[in-house]
């Protein structure tokens, strides 16, 4: 059996599910069944290894595994944190997963600015990065490590304040808290070590260029659209993208052409009112699957 790349991902949780859609979209199938950890892809050399999100920086770094599918927050927390040298790399944002770390403090508290969490409690299920933070503003805090269900620790006077992931907000306001900080923006990344053989250097560059067709087509549109001649120039300046539209002739109108265009931006209701205001007529939004630069 020749080289094959090792891939960590999330076995089950929030990541899981987007993680193998992305390897799905790249045309990667495994044949996944309960219990096991680690299935081989058939159609591609790559092995894929099941684990807890909060084991993968580790496991790249250590080099059990080549690469990983992870929350940025957990590297920031695993590895760039921790002050020691480390060989993990991000390689690709992949935008699903999206989430904060913030800091919060029951919402009665008047907190006009970060010096309030000087000498501070403060609990958190990323205590190096929370602390990293704060040291690098000059704030000296408590951190108290905590697993999980930070937000209920203000309310049962056992912290003073939390830094947690934030999405949405509403967990924090349901526990009578609110934000004030953000410590960092996160989402799902893929991540390598930098000392992967030249083997795996190629399979890894085959895979990230089928990553990125993926990602390319999610955040682009295919557009087409009839329009007089005269209108092209109108058209051109509504999307991005349009500088360089395919023009096709409309048999039996000599006046009109077809206009099919990729646009490197979701298309949304107004821009499609802005095209019909500049003249377009018929027009039609698809998503693309793949793209193949
Ligand atoms: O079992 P395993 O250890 O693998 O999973 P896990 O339970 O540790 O992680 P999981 O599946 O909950 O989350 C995996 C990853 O999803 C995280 O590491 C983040 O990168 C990402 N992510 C995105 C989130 C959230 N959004 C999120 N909202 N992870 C957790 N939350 C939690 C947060 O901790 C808080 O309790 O959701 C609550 C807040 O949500 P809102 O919407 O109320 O603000
Ligand atoms: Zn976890």
């Amino acid at each position: 059996m020749g080289t094959r790349l090792r891939l960590a991902v999330q076995k089950s949780g929030r990541l899981s599910q987007k993680s193998i859609d992305l390897l799905k979209g790249c045309g990667i199938h495994f044949e996944m069944s309960k219990g096991r950890l680690i299935c081989s892809c058939e159609d591609f050399p790559l092995d894929l290894l099941l684990v807890r999100d909060d084991d993968i920086p580790g496991y790249i770094e250590n080099l059990a595994c080549d690469i990983g599918i992870v929350g940025l927050n957990e590297v920031e927390e695993k590895v760039f944190s921790t002050g020691e040298k480390y060989s993990t790399e991000i390689t690709r944002r992949l935008g699903f997963g999206k989430c904060r770390l913030s800091l919060a403090v029951n919402k009665g508290e008047k907190v006009s600015g970060i010096e309030w969490f000087h000498g501070k409690k403060i609990a958190s299920s990323y205590p190096r990065a929370t602390k990293k933070f704060l040291n690098k503003r000059g704030v000296k805090a408590e951190i108290v490590e905590i697993a999980g269900s930070v937000e209920i620790a203000p309310g049962m006077g056992f912290a003073d304040a939390i830094s947690d992931l934030v999405s949405s907000g509403a967990t924090l306001h349901s526990n009578g808290l609110k934000e004030t900080h953000t410590i960092f923006e996160s989402e799902s990344v893929l991540i390598r070590n930098e000392k992967l053989s030249s083997e795996k250097e190629e399979i890894l560059s085959r895979l990230l260029k089928r990553i990125d067709g993926v990602l390319k087509a999610s955040t682009s549109k295919y557009i087409m659209m009839n329009a007089p001649k005269s209108a092209i120039e109108d058209i051109k300046k509504v999307v991005p993208g349009l500088e360089e539209p395919t023009i096709v002739p409309l048999s039996g109108a000599d006046d009109k052409v077809a206009i099919h265009v990729v646009a490197p931006e979701s298309v949304f209701w107004e821009t499609m009112e802005n095209l019909k205001l500049a003249g377009a007529s018929s027009i039609l939004v698809v998503p693309i699957e793949k793209i193949l630069d």
